[in-house]
């Protein structure tokens, strides 16, 4: 029989990490880490599957930067495919299946297609996939006209196109030799196969340590729930090329989550990841369903209330060591979830357990972050919310909300009847994301280096901890000063 009483639940705060015998410098460390069983990432951070957090500026923003975005659901199904396809296409080594523009088709057309996914120029192609020509800015600059057809302006064939299979150095020799910025590649019979662009190559430059799929696109990962359309909306993230799916919901410990789960896995290759959980059970119920991975957190978020409003959850260190317990057994990669402050709770997570982290608002106000720039009192903000605040799970005028089913309100008829919990509220305005993260795990290389752990598993194996108490939380933040000047990782709350 189980006691009535777990032990002690412990989070970020009621622990500090040990120093510990060191023997490198931090320019040895490697941050890499696994999300789900075969996606793996440069830095173990993830964005949250929140919508003021997470959509596809952001998610490119987070894989440039080594991690990965999870894509919100509050959004229809073709929208949220639609931002696993733009991720997809951002940038890569060869763009497979590059957007095409038929003959017939006006510039105005042309011009919607490259502002939405954000390319200078398209190849021109038949019905068949015959490469006719390419039609870029040059060639429509000075078109004053935008019904006349993309056949009139384009630069038709013969083009300088490369071979499929050509390698990335004889493609960059040709853009270089024939100044060009695209080489549409060809088969034999002259049909379009792919494309690789100079932006590409420099991109690769810029971002060296970009967290990319097989085919050198950037990773990224979308949330579905469980009721409704929620296969079907599975189906076509796999569709539009997702990494890896999560099924997201507030209790992950629900046979709806676990069913969820092995319906996608029954038909799909995709790593599913499957959560929130918070208890070693809990953990265990989603590894018996086949999650490639486990996500955890009942609770911790900034925006949440569950455990006032249901009084239920676990403090989060105390969480992330329970699930791993049953989930390092099984081989399955950890997620800690929500409530993460600043860079050292990161190590802190990874110590108890997690092999990656996932943050909200902590991101919520970059740049990248979906949503306007608010400006209080001369001072910039962002709004932020949770997916359970009435908000979010208001259906207002042709916005339908799609996340009530997150907490298992789906059937709730009125918006008045919703039980939230979360709330909305706004954070600071932080910048590009590349200055978050790079304080972020600059955070966390130290806390390797101080525990003398050169990769995650190593800082998981050696990281020990020891619990404070108020005073000690105390006298671990700046004190008995009065701060003059803001620091680029530290705030007080
Ligand atoms: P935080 O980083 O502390 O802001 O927490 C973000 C996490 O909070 C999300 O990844 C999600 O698991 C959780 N969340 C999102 N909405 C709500 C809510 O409304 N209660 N909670």
């Amino acid at each position: 029989v189980p006691e009535k009483f777990a032990t002690l639940g412990l989070t970020y705060d009621d622990v500090l990490l040990l120093p510990g015998a060191s023997d490198m410098t931090p320019d040895q460390i490697d941050t890499s880490s696994y999300i789900s069983k075969n996606v793996r990432v440069n830095i173990p951070l993830l964005s949250a599957a929140m919508d003021k957090v997470t959509e596809a500026r952001m998610a490119i923003a987070m894989a440039r930067q080594g991690g990965a975005g999870v894509l919100h659901r509050n959004l229809s199904i073709a929208d949220q495919a639609n931002q696993v396809d733009l991720v997809k296409r951002s940038e890569s080594g060869m763009v497979t299946d590059p957007i095409t523009v038929h003959p017939d088709a006006t510039l105005r057309d042309a011009d919607e297609l490259c502002a939405k996914f954000r390319i200078s120029g398209v190849p021109v192609t038949d019905g068949a996939g015959k490469l006719l020509g390419i039609v870029t800015n040059r060639d429509m600059a000075f078109e004053s006209d935008r019904t006349r057809q993309v056949r009139e302006v384009m630069t038709p064939m013969p083009l300088v196109t490369g071979k499929v299979g050509i390698s990335g150095v004889d493609a960059m020799e040709l853009l270089r030799r024939h100044k060009i910025e695209k080489l549409p590649l060809v088969d034999d019979a002259g049909v379009l196969k792919g494309l690789i662009t100079v932006k590409d190559f420099v991109k690769a430059e810029q971002y060296p340590n970009a967290a990319k799929d097989k085919e050198g696109r950037l990773l990224v990962g979308a949330a579905v729930g469980v009721a409704g359309d929620a296969y079907e909306r599975a189906q076509a993230l796999i569709e539009a090329g997702v990494d890896f799916i999560v099924v997201d919901t507030a209790h992950g410990h629900s046979r709806l989550v676990g069913d969820m789960v092995a319906k996608i896995k029954s038909n799909s290759s995709v790593d599913v990841i499957g959560g929130n959980i918070a208890t070693r059970d809990g953990a265990q119920a989603l590894i018996d369903s086949g999650v490639d991975g486990i996500k955890v957190g009942v609770g911790p978020g900034s925006i949440c209330t569950t455990r006032v409003v249901a009084g239920i959850g676990v403090p989060q260190v105390t969480a992330i060591y329970e699930a791993s317990l049953a989930a390092k057994a099984a081989g399955v990669p950890v997620i800690g979830d929500g409530g993460l402050q600043y860079s050292g709770d990161i190590a802190k997570a990874l110590v108890a357990g997690a092999d990656t982290v996932m943050l909200g608002s902590l991101l919520a106000g970059c740049e990248e972050s979906p949503g306007e720039l608010l400006f209080i009192n001369g001072k910039q903000f962002k709004s932020y919310r949770g997916m359970g605040s009435l908000a979010a799970m208001q259906t207002r005028g042709d916005r339908k909300s799609f996340s009530k089913d997150r907490y298992f309100q789906e059937g709730v008829a009125s918006d008045e009847k919703l039980v939230p919990e979360g709330i909305e509220g706004q954070v600071p305005y932080r910048g590009p994301l590349s200055a978050v993260v790079h304080q972020l795990t600059g955070g966390l290389r130290q806390s390797m280096f101080y525990v003398g752990g050169r990769t995650v598993p190593e800082l998981q194996a050696n990281g020990r901890f020891v619990r404070i108490t108020s005073a000690g939380l105390k006298e671990s933040h700046p004190h008995d000063i009065q701060m003059t000047v803001e620091a680029p990782n530290y705030s007080r709350k």
